[in-house]
């Protein structure tokens, strides 16, 4: 498996955080967790591609949200933050060499953290970055290839993907109180819940036989060891003061 990953550009001070962060983005730490995260997932035995930063796009270190990929195909999303639009295309081109590059139409709102993939459904959250515009561009780029594309809504969070993430073939984890876990049981998944207080935690990246895991949630990593997890504990708080989570920083293909 390979991992697209973006470099952090010298204008990621500047990036859009729902809230002021109580400190200022320290930006070479940054770089640094960064680096530690991509040092993660080529430990993991993935195969790590990087492109370079473009300082005009201050959050383009959040790649996941620029594109989904499933069954071959890449489709290039229209972000939701105007601001982000056009950081896509050097992620297109990134992709070109392996996977068939489609794009959505400009009317559209969707953001890659809305997506998750459980088997062949595409989970898509309803959320102040994708709209039924994004859903219908899921639908028309994966439904020919056999995919389901289900809505959630997911009021108060930035993505749906801020409240789960995948584990592997059929399993999610899921934070306790937001999305309804009886949304996922029509594709046998294994479903593993954090507790509330532990959210932030919910999104971890699946990077070959381990889970990558966002530092200071004793809890939630204990309930993955408990359920046979490898899990690796990464420092986060950098990317966390411009809404980032773990899966926002690479696209797995
Ligand atoms: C944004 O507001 O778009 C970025 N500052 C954070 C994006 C986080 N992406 C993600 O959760 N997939």
């Amino acid at each position: 498996m390979r991992a697209l990953i973006r470099g952090l550009p010298a204008s990621f001070a500047s990036a859009t955080a729902a809230e002021a962060p109580t400190s200022p983005i320290d930006v070479p730490l940054a770089r640094r967790q960064h680096a530690a995260y991509a040092r993660a997932l080529a430990d993991a035995g993935l195969e790590v591609r990087s492109i370079p930063a473009d300082d005009a796009f201050p959050d383009c270190v959040f790649v996941e949200d620029t594109v989904v990929v499933a069954g071959g195909r890449a489709l290039i999303t229209a972000p939701g933050l105007p601001s982000r639009r056009g950081e896509g295309e050097a992620v297109a081109a990134a992709l070109e060499p392996w996977l068939e590059v489609v794009r959505a139409p400009a009317s559209a709102r969707l953001d890659g953290g809305d997506v998750l993939r459980v088997g062949m459904t595409l989970y898509v959250g309803i959320s102040g970055r994708s709209d039924a515009g994004g859903e219908a561009a899921l639908r028309a780029a994966f439904g020919p290839l056999g995919y389901r594309v289900q809505p959630v809504e997911v009021p108060g969070a930035l993505h749906l993907k801020c409240v789960c993430s995948s584990l592997g073939p059929g399993a999610v984890l899921l934070a306790e109180g937001t999305a309804d876990p009886a949304l996922f049981q029509d594709d046998a998944v294994r479903l593993l819940m954090t507790p509330a207080e532990d959210a932030y935690a919910a999104n971890v990246v699946r990077a070959g036989d381990r889970v990558l895991a966002p530092a200071g949630f004793p809890r939630t990593h204990a309930l993955l060891r408990a359920a046979g997890y490898d899990v690796v504990v990464l420092e986060n708080s950098e990317l966390r003061k411009a809404d980032g989570s773990l899966t926002c920083c690479s696209v797995l293909f």
